[in-house]
């Protein structure tokens, strides 16, 4: 009886780290990350493979509740008169936060049929999802905060996205970018946020509009948006390249 039961149970064990090892392996190739073999990039491996084969590809992130809403630190914007303040705070980026970003419009290109810019009132009338969400930084904090915003796939069927689009790549005015597969830039909650804890997005988080990717970690979260291009090949966007941050940061 004993040695039965044992038997069962390694033959449980077995079992369970043979179907893992399968899973892992028939998805496998499908499922290699676009930095596979850039060795500054290796932490896409694991985690881009393990999260491509074994998640749910649709899992949502957690949402929370109003009452779980924290505060937000202050990151990387200084005070636009200081010159050591980053380039979010480029002339042309003040000339269109001086009107309060009336003029800015959101320019959408490559693998579309229609390319071409987006203004605010335009965006909004494509739709809008709202979550309230964890954002974790790569630093070590992490902070909840509500986001409203036009879900990307929203935007991207609007322009027209081709077959062969494979991943988009998102661009702030401080020219930090990042880029994204199709199911991250098609998941429910991947979304163009203009207004945070019900107000317009304040300029320090990303104003007018920034990106809110909850699949991914903090740095994936393009703020000050200028510009999306669509591609039908991996273009590491990333300004992180050489810190060795991963381009998949799946959490
Ligand atoms: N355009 C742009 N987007 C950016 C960054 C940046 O420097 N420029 N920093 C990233 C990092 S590392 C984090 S943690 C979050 C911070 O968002 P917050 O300033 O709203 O807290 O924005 C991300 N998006
Ligand atoms: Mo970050």
């Amino acid at each position: 009886m004993k040695e039965k039961k044992r038997m069962t149970r390694r033959r449980a064990i077995f079992a369970g780290i043979t179907s893992a090892g399968a899973l892992l392996l028939s998805g496998c190739l499908k499922k290699m990350p676009p930095t596979y073999g850039n060795l500054l990039r290796m932490g896409d491996n694991l985690t881009y493979m393990a999260q491509r084969g074994l998640l749910s590809q649709r899992a949502l992130a957690m949402e929370y509740q109003k009452s779980d809403i924290t505060s937000f630190p202050v990151t990387d914007i200084g005070d636009p008169a200081d010159p050591a303040s980053k380039a979010a705070y480029s002339k042309e980026y003040q000339e269109l936060q001086r009107y309060n970003f009336k003029d800015w419009a959101l320019s959408v290109e490559g693998c579309v049929a229609k390319p071409g810019k987006y203004s605010m009132e335009e965006l909004k009338k494509l739709g809008e999802r709202t979550q309230i969400t964890r954002h974790t930084c790569e630093e070590g904090w992490s902070a909840i905060a509500e986001w409203t915003g036009v879900p990307l796939g929203t935007l991207l069927q609007h322009a027209g996205i081709l077959p062969a689009a494979r991943f988009v790549c998102i661009y702030g005015f401080d020219n930090y970018g990042e880029s994204i597969d199709m199911l991250d830039a098609f998941h429910p909650q991947t979304i163009l946020a203009h207004t945070m804890n019900g107000e317009s997005l304040p300029a320090r988080n990303g104003a007018p509009v920034r990106l809110r990717v909850e699949t991914q970690i903090g740095y994936k979260n393009v703020k000050y948006l200028q510009r999306i291009v669509v591609t039908d090949k991996f273009v590491d966007a990333g300004p992180d390249i050489s810190n060795g941050w991963s381009w998949y940061t799946g959490i």
